[in-house]
């Protein structure tokens, strides 16, 4: 556990993988594998301008969205886009090592009074291997039906975003949210060539980035939509906190529940990526 200008991370140097997860937000920041042929890299992109010292939502890594996915409605209106927990110091609850892995659970230091106003409870765990497995558990602690919607919102690193794909969205519906949230189908695979915001309405489990001539499987489960996000150069200088070439070095590509899921009174709902360089 280590303190650089005032923010607290995990640094784990494990013989197969490193990896920081800060403890503002809970969110990893980087992992990188050592397979000691290639360079180490970082699967992950982080902005090079973004503050690390909790002062707003840390861009890059995987943000963890919750409970709300996006702006906010409702009762909540005038929160915080993508909900609290990005936004909060969370606390380690247990960590597991072993010669082959590393398994860490934390949750978010939310108040009492905002955990009771919710009736959720949300937990992480980060299982870190030579994959990188990152779950998201939500318990409705109330009596009532409880609307969730949120997102692994993870920033992969790209080589060069004019050399890559993403693979296995052919055919499959989508929400363009850049046009009132029209309905697209996907026509073939998914290549980033200006900004994108799009929400994939697909629970399929597996989808691919080839990063250049490196293949990356990307599993999910519990989710009901897959988001994928470039903001493009425009959007990413207009973001004080994202570099601004820094979009062509990233694609979002995001397991989420953005279609309405509903938790009933003490229901637990796990959201899972999988990430399998
Ligand atoms: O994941 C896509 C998205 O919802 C985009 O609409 C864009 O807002 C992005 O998230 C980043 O949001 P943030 O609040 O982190 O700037």
């Amino acid at each position: 556990k280590e303190t650089l200008n005032s923010c607290v991370y995990y640094k784990i140097e494990h013989p197969k993988f490193a990896a920081t997860i800060s403890e503002f937000g809970g969110q990893l920041l980087s992992f990188t594998p050592k397979d000691n042929q290639n360079e180490p890299q970082n699967l992950l992109w982080l902005s090079e301008s973004s503050p690390l010292d909790g002062s707003k939502p840390i861009r890059g890594g995987v943000p963890l969205c919750w409970p709300w996915f996006g702006p906010a409605q409702g009762d909540f209106v005038g929160e915080p886009q993508h909900g609290y927990i990005r936004s909060v110091p969370w606390s380690l609850i247990n960590i597991v090592e072993s010669d082959t892995s590393v398994e860490m659970i934390m949750q978010p230091n939310l108040t009492k009074e905002l955990s009771q106003s919710l009736g959720l409870d949300v937990q992480v765990r980060y299982v870190f291997a030579d994959t990188i497995s990152i779950e998201l558990t939500t318990t409705n602690t109330s009596t009532e039906a409880k609307p969730l919607s949120q997102a692994i919102h993870t920033y992969f690193a790209l080589d060069n975003v004019n050399d890559h794909k993403v693979l296995g969205l052919n055919q499959i519906r989508y929400l363009d949210k850049l046009d009132n949230a029209a309905e697209v189908i996907q026509d073939g695979d998914v290549v980033i060539t200006e900004h994108t915001d799009r929400v994939y309405l697909t629970a399929q489990d597996k989808v691919s980035l080839l990063n250049g001539n490196k293949n990356m499987d990307i599993l999910g489960q519990g989710h009901d939509s897959i988001v994928v996000w470039n903001p493009w150069q425009e959007n990413a200088k207009n973001m004080v906190d994202f570099d601004d070439q820094g979009y062509t070095n990233m694609i979002c590509i995001e397991m989420a529940n953005t279609q309405g899921l509903v938790l009933q009174p003490q229901q637990v709902h796990k959201l899972v990526q999988l990430i399998k360089p």
